[in-house]
């Protein structure tokens, strides 16, 4: 039998967790063949209703579920954790600046990065859900010296696959007739979906769109803002979706992303594309051997340039503030 993978979860008791744990337990996160351990940390406060998540798990039988261990300890939730989805963060309270804000998550992702250095897995492979998701994944990043950089990123595919589902409406195409499509920069409202690279039954989609304001007035903002249509709608902000996406950026991390397609994955950048070293952007991305690759040799234009560059100048905005703050 294969060993099982230890995954940590962080937050395992908010709205999130609760979508993402049983789709861990089922195997779609590594795969039908890969037993897990579920390690999962909360604050003291949230343990218990953790503890009645960890009873449900007990309560689908999962075949491949090995155990489920719950922690409001850092350093003994990370033991020998595989991949660890940091999904616990400190929202923006009424009235905190962003400074603010920065600082309350190095509280918390500090401590979480340190921990992973001293107790994970050599292999660990670490993916930042909680927002501001680049900058927090940037402290941890920066706390776990002894863990290749790369093995750091932030989650940019639930915008990806938001972006995915807006273009095929528009041409009234399947998903799966789209590839190539790639989200820019941070995940926040500055991020830039970008649709001049990406095919549709392989003729270019934008060029299928033949719309330039839809792109810029309709398809970018709804992108951008979807997260706020969600709460508008739903009460509650997105959950499901969000769990699925980090379901689908680490199955592809783990095992590869298809031929002839990309995705996108926000990780410590090398330069390319003018994004500055080591700051944590999206960039259209293929795994391969389980290490991210950054598509290379995309031409851009004018317009595409101006809004890489503005969504980048913000995570280097939060990169200098937390570096003022001695979080990294
Ligand atoms: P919830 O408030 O439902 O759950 C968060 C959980 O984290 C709570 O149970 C809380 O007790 C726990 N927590 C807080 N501090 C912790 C710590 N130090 N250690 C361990 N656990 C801790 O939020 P939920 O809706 O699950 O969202 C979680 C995070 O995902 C938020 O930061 C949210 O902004 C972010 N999102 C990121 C998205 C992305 O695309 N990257 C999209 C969805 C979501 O908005």
């Amino acid at each position: 039998a294969q060993v099982p993978v230890t995954v940590t979860v962080t937050g395992a008791a908010g709205q999130i967790g609760y979508a993402l744990l049983f789709r861990i337990a089922s195997g779609q996160l590594l795969g039908a063949d890969v037993p897990v351990r579920l390690r999962l940390l909360e604050i003291p406060q949230a343990v218990k209703a953790a503890e009645g998540t960890a009873m449900e798990l007990d309560d689908c039988a999962f075949p491949l579920l090995d155990s489920v261990d719950i922690f409001d300890d850092a350093n003994q939730a990370f033991e020998g954790c595989n991949v660890a989805l940091l999904v616990g963060a400190r929202p923006r309270a009424k009235g905190m600046e962003r400074g603010d804000l920065l600082e309350a998550n190095g509280g918390i992702f500090k401590p979480q990065g340190e921990a992973i250095n001293a107790g994970a897995a050599a292999d660990v492979r670490v993916l930042v859900v909680g927002n501001p998701a680049n900058t927090n994944a940037l402290i941890a990043q920066s706390h776990a010296p002894d863990v290749p950089a790369d093995r750091f990123n932030a989650m940019t595919r639930l915008d990806h696959n938001r972006a995915l589902t807006q273009l095929a409406k528009k041409l009234g195409v399947s998903i799966n007739d789209i590839r190539k499509l790639t989200i820019w920069g941070n995940h926040s409202a500055t991020q830039y979906p970008d649709i001049f690279h990406a095919e549709v039954g392989g003729a270019n989609a934008a060029k299928a769109v033949g719309d330039q304001s839809w792109i810029e007035n309709e398809f970018i903002p709804t992108v951008a803002k979807r997260g706020a249509a969600i709460i508008e709608a739903r009460g509650a902000s997105s959950a499901a979706s969000a769990a699925n996406a980090a379901i689908d950026h680490v199955y592809d991390w783990v095992n590869g992303t298809p031929e002839d397609d990309w995705t996108s994955a926000a990780f410590p950048s090398d330069g390319s594309y003018g994004v500055p070293e080591g700051i944590i952007s999206s960039f259209p991305a293929v795994s391969r051997n389980g290490r991210w690759e950054i598509v290379r040799g995309l031409d851009i234009d004018a317009f595409s340039r101006e809004r890489i560059d503005a969504s980048v100048q913000e995570l280097v905005e939060e990169r200098d503030t937390v570096k003022q703050l001695g979080l990294v």
